[in-house]
């Protein structure tokens, strides 16, 4: 069997950073699924639905990808998945503590599950999908920082 890897977040909604971590790590491993999880700390502009409709439309050209949704744990979606990796994105050192936090205790979790960090692309460093939305709500112009559908999903949200 080959890698199998989550790329977990709340993808409300997904951006080109985003997509940028997710393209390169296809090309990485065999099988990644893109999961859909809450973030409790996070309160959605998009439902569940409408932001896995969004990540399927965006990576419809990629085939070893699948996007789910999970309620729960990660780590024990990763179990079930037999996942051998998560693949989380970083952007700055600010996300690092974070990023450390989490990883700590889904290692407490699993230990045999690793984590592999993926360092952002420049040109996405200070790219969020709160940033996306603030934009959004105000009207701006967000198609550099966004696929096109997303940035229809948003004008749809906000201006109609
Ligand atoms: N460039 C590169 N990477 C990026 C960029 C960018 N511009 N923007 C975001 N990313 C990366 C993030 O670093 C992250 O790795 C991924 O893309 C997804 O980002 P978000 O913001 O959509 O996702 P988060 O951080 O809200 O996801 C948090 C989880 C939902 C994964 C977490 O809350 C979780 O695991 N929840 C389930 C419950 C659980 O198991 N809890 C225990 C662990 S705390």
């Amino acid at each position: 069997m080959g890698s199998v890897a989550i790329c977990p977040g709340s993808f409300d909604p997904v951006t080109n950073g985003h997509l940028d971590i997710i393209k390169r790590g296809a090309k990485i491993f065999d099988t990644l699924y893109i999961t859909v999880l809450n973030n409790s700390s996070k309160n959605p502009l998009f439902s569940v639905e409408e932001r896995i409709a969004l990540l399927q439309e965006v990576t419809k050209d990629m085939p070893n990808i699948t996007i789910e949704a999970s309620q729960g744990l990660l780590m024990e979606y990763a179990k079930k998945k037999n996942a051998n990796c998560i693949l989380r994105g970083l952007r700055a050192v600010s996300d690092f503590e974070y990023e450390m936090q989490i990883t700590s205790v889904n290692r407490v979790l699993d230990e045999s599950i690793e984590t592999f960090f993926m360092m952002t692309n420049n040109q996405y460093s200070f790219l969020s999908s709160s940033i996306v939305k603030e934009v959004a709500k105000y009207g701006g112009n967000v198609s550099e920082l966004v696929p096109p559908a997303v940035s229809e999903a948003l004008i749809q949200k906000f201006h109609t």
